[in-house]
């Protein structure tokens, strides 16, 4: 009876895939905004290549990956064989090389985390921030975007989940809670795991596409053209997913033994990572493996507190989900 009354209220809520598709849309960012994001790259990689002619310019992270919101930043990657001079002085000369343009407010914060050249274009209001060679965010963000190709219902979740996560003030890594980076890797280890599944996993495929990047070997089925018919089979809507996923984070995922892996399509044990206690800051309270580098978990920045945090938001977004009148309003409440 429970399992029955389970699903019957998970095929009732398709009245609320409009209005979750009216907020997706809503975020989407329109096709003039990426003709300006295009020639701002443009123009920066004209500047770029007048110093340094081999060098290259890659956009990664949401604007690149198309799980990004409007009007955001753009994130851009200069890969350029450095030889002898430091990461410091070659952003001192970036800043110099663009500040003799149009641009505004140049900046180079050589001692971040991710050492930067932050500038802001009056042309186009687009503010970008240039790292260097940070390539495996490049291939990282190329694998997000062929997934999003898969399956619209990718791109549906993940924005929503974004979107929650934004408004939940569960998106802070420097507050202990998850980078928008983990929450579209949750958002594909879930549909991965979906019966029939609704994405495969690329990296078990054969290879069409393969590079090292600081030793690291990314190779995985890029030809996601040839994959457009895998979900079908599948019929969940959108409410359901996005019922099914809350569900998932709040009540049923094994936060103490297993890591989530989009690189394998499945669970791992965090034993086979030994990943089962605290070294030093890393105290892996929820395990998202990175499907490039795998030893990084991406829940690393997760703390004691900010688990708490994280678990409570799931299970306020999985109750609202069941029992609020009206979801899409109160999910996405400000914190
Ligand atoms: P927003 O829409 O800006 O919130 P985003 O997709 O730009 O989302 P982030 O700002 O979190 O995501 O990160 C920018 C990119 O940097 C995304 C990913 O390609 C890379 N990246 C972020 N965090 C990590 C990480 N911990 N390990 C590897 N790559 C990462
Ligand atoms: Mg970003």
């Amino acid at each position: 009876r429970t399992y029955k009354r389970f699903m019957q209220c998970r095929l009732d809520i398709g009245w609320l895939c409009n209005p979750l598709l009216a907020i997706y849309e809503s975020l989407i960012p329109t096709e003039e905004e990426k003709v300006k994001q295009k020639q701002l790259l443009a123009l920066l990689e004209k500047l770029v290549n007048k110093e340094w002619p081999e060098a290259r310019l890659y956009i990664y992270g949401s604007c690149g990956n198309s799980f990004g919101v409007r009007n955001s930043d753009i994130d851009v990657c200069l890969e350029i064989q450095s030889g002898d001079i430091d990461k410091s002085e070659l952003l001192l000369k970036l800043a110099d090389i663009l500040q003799s343009d149009n641009l505004q407010d140049v900046k180079a914060l050589t001692r971040a985390r991710v050492p930067i050249v932050k500038l802001m274009d009056p042309v186009t209001g687009i503010s970008c921030d240039i790292c260097v060679n940070n390539m495996l965010a490049v291939v990282n963000t190329k694998l997000l975007r062929d997934y999003a190709q898969i399956d619209v219902r990718l791109r549906q979740l993940a924005y929503i989940v974004k979107h929650w996560a934004k408004s939940r003030a569960v998106n802070e890594t420097y507050q202990g809670t998850l980078s928008s980076y983990a929450y579209v890797l949750m958002c594909i280890h879930f549909l991965q795991q979906r019966r029939p599944p609704i994405l495969p996993c690329l990296q078990e495929l054969d290879t069409t596409y393969s590079v090292i990047v600081d030793d690291v070997r990314c190779a995985y089925f890029d030809q996601v053209e040839k994959l457009i018919n895998f979900g079908t089979r599948n019929k969940e809507n959108i409410a359901q997913l996005v019922w099914s996923f809350f569900h998932y984070w709040a009540y049923q995922h094994d936060y103490t033994n297993t890591v989530i892996s989009v690189r394998t399509g499945h669970l791992l044990s965090k034993q086979s990572k030994d990943w089962t206690r605290r070294i030093g800051n890393d105290r892996h309270l929820i395990c998202i493996e990175d499907p490039f580098d795998t030893s990084h978990d991406l829940g690393r920045v997760v703390d004691k507190f900010s688990i708490r945090v994280l678990r409570e938001e799931f299970e306020r977004a999985a109750h609202i989900m069941q029992h609020d009148p009206n979801p899409c309003a109160t999910l996405f409440e400000p914190f």
